[in-house]
């Protein structure tokens, strides 16, 4: 949930706009009518054992379409991301561990795939040399105990062993919250977590 205001930011593209679009509004943060926000990403930190992966549907990959990303959030495992140019015009996709450069990669052709390597769980925000208003988030994560918020906000983490675990949500506008979770065997456990600015 968020209770606070929405902010927006206008995003002016200043080349490609034949591909890219106009001038535009857009949410820094998408609530819905109950205060649920959508694409916020949860997951479970250190947990070193319980369920098998779920089988992937397709390898994880970061498309640039019409000069957003595609997905704009998305948490994959440790390991190789494929990076995808889906536009007539040259993306620069870069991905960053706080400060840190974890891949740089030029895309000057449509159709163009380059793979890389995430082999650190934690937050990758991912923006674009050529488009500095392009902006998308990977959540890297070592364990299969997450989930992305629906557009009202819900999330099911299915399958985690009973215990005490650490939770943490994050959206890229209020950032990061940790709580402490405890699970029991055989019933769910409701939560209710509060993103705040
Ligand atoms: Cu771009």
């Amino acid at each position: 949930m968020f209770n606070g205001a929405v902010r927006m930011r206008k995003i002016i593209p200043n080349k490609d706009v034949e591909v890219c679009g106009g001038i535009r509004e857009e949410p820094m943060i998408e609530v819905g009518p109950d205060k649920g926000v959508k694409d916020a990403a949860v997951y479970l930190v250190g947990v070193a054992k319980g369920k098998p992966w779920p089988p992937a549907a397709k390898k994880p990959e970061l498309d640039n379409v019409k000069c957003r990303f595609e997905p704009d959030v998305q948490i994959i495992p440790t390991g190789t991301l494929d990076v995808v140019n889906k536009d007539p015009v040259l993306h620069n996709t870069h991905g960053y561990y706080g400060k840190r450069t974890a891949f740089n990669m030029a895309l000057p052709n449509q159709g163009q795939d380059i793979s890389t390597e995430l082999t650190r769980p934690g937050a990758v925000r991912v923006d674009c040399d050529a488009h500095g208003w392009m902006e998308g988030w990977i959540y890297v994560v070592d364990n299969p105990y997450y989930a992305i918020t629906g557009a009202d906000g819900k999330f099911t983490i299915a399958d985690v062993p009973p215990g005490e675990y650490d939770l943490v949500a994050i959206q890229s506008f209020t950032g990061p919250v940790q709580q402490k979770v405890t699970v029991e065997a055989g019933k769910p456990t409701d939560l209710t977590i509060e993103l705040k600015k």
